[in-house]
């Protein structure tokens, strides 16, 4: 005999589950530390054809910024769509549980919604991913980490900071010999699984390259020859930048091998452990794009692939993210949505704005707590304008980017930044101190005091600031 209690429960579960019949499925992929060094956004020596391919089906956005140029951080505010504030949102190790409790975030208001929300690799960041409210199942990791290696000299000698191998290596193994192939496996399987499950879904699927250590399979590397790679022609700092202005040293947190930081070789290297990465990673995607082709998902399926901020390739002698240069914050963003067109779009948008505008796809009331806004119009019109200062900020720099300035405020007016993006798009020389750009600065501040202003009305659930 059945049990009464449980079709009581199961009864008045299905009475209240909202109806998510019709709804569009969402695929939500990260590419961890992606800067737009792709073919699709004019990248000449990368090969990234399968997110190419993705790109001329959808719309990219030429010009999207992050919050804030670190992994975590980033995150944490494109998941809950909350701008950051200098006591909000700050490192790496940001938790979006901790900094902005009570706010909703992106796959919970899916999940609340109807859809299955699924989480496989790096999507909020390591720990936090295991929030269970977010999800339906709990998230899937990769057995390996992220940095396992296949080639016993990358752990011969350690780096002296923290004692981590070889910043690169090559050995000839098949794609899923390292955990972003486990992890393209994985959600090629959930795409089966939630194909039979008849409920709409929210995929996320978080590759974790190319963020250093540059670990590929050979044959992503056999892709470029190394004495051709052209290096950074800037590799100095900026003209008259403040020495507020630096670099990320992450890079130092692994062994460089026998290289010589500040030789060319170097900067051959690691572009070109950089771009393995990237075309490696692209392969993946475009395994997983295939499987959604293959079971006929895509004509009902938004995908979304995003970075979590940009990354410096020696110029200005830097490697990394964490500033707030054009080249740390500018992000790679490519939304096909059913529909929609496909073509690019030089409008400012910002990551905090994917929430509002996924929910604003899929026709989801936008939870009160998010700051961000819809730029679904875009993907219709991707002319029309949307924001006149896209804002992020690092540590103590906050930055607003308009169409033509890049302006960095160090806290407590300390120091200034200005780049001319028109005419030194490779930011070599700060002009915020010259007099002929003394009223652009008076203007740039005031964009930056706007947006300040607006990330301080975050109120939690509670109502608390
Ligand atoms: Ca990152």
């Amino acid at each position: 005999m059945k049990n009464p209690i449980f079709l009581c429960c199961l009864a008045s579960t299905l009475a209240f589950a909202p109806s998510a019949a019709g709804k569009p499925n969402v695929l939500f992929i990260a590419i961890d530390d992606l800067r737009p060094e792709l073919g699709c956004y004019g990248g000449k020596e990368v090969k990234s054809p399968n997110i190419d391919k993705l790109a001329g089906q959808g719309m990219v956005f030429k010009r999207a910024y992050c919050q804030v140029p670190v992994c975590g951080a980033s995150r944490a505010s494109l998941m809950t769509g909350i701008l950051p504030t200098p006591t909000r949102f700050i490192n790496a190790d940001t938790k979006a549980s901790k900094d902005a409790p009570g706010a909703a975030t992106l796959p919970e208001t899916f999940k609340n919604a109807g859809y299955t929300t699924l989480s496989n690799g790096k999507v909020f960041h390591h720990k936090e991913d295991t929030q269970e409210r977010s999800w339906s199942e709990p998230a899937w990791q990769p057995k390996l980490a992220g940095m396992a290696s296949h080639d016993p000299e990358t752990t011969r000698r350690l780096s002296k900071t923290k004692q981590r191998g070889r910043i690169y290596e090559a050995p000839d193994v098949a794609d899923d010999a390292y955990s972003d192939g486990h992890l393209a496996r994985r959600t090629i399987e959930d795409l089966r699984r939630l194909n039979e499950g008849g409920k709409p879904f929210f995929l996320a699927c978080g590759f974790v390259k190319p963020h250093m250590p540059f670990y590929a399979p050979k044959k992503y590397w056999d892709l470029y020859k190394r004495d051709k790679i052209k290096i950074a022609d800037n590799r100095y700092r900026p003209k008259n930048a403040p020495e507020q202005l630096k670099g990320s040293g992450e890079f130092r947190t692994y062994h460089l091998g026998d290289f010589d930081e500040k030789s060319k070789d170097f900067d051959r290297m690691m572009r070109h452990g950089y771009m393995a990465c990237v075309s490696y990673t692209d392969k993946l995607v475009g395994d997983v794009l295939a499987e959604l082709d293959r079971l006929e998902l895509s004509d009902n399926t938004i995908v979304v692939i995003w970075g979590d901020h940009g990354w410096h390739l020696g110029e200005h002698t830097f490697w990394g993210k964490h500033n707030t240069t054009h080249l740390a914050t500018r992000v790679p963003l490519i939304v096909r949505a059913p529909g929609k067109k496909a073509g690019s779009s030089a409008s400012l948008v910002e990551t905090s704005d994917l929430f509002p505008t996924l929910c604003s796809l899929a026709g989801i009331e936008v939870p009160k707590t998010v700051q961000g806004r819809s730029f679904a119009n875009l993907l219709d019109r991707p002319g029309q304008p949307f924001r006149e200062a896209a804002y992020s900020r690092f540590v103590t720099g906050d930055a607003v980017i308009t169409q033509r300035f890049n302006y960095t405020r160090y806290l407590g007016g300390t120091a200034e930044m200005l780049y001319d993006l028109e005419k030194d798009p490779d930011e070599n020389e700060n002009i915020a101190g010259k007099p002929e750009y003394k009223e652009t600065v008076i203007q740039m501040a005031a964009f930056l005091k706007q947006r300040q202003d607006e990330a301080k009305q975050f109120r939690n659930a509670e109502g608390a600031k």
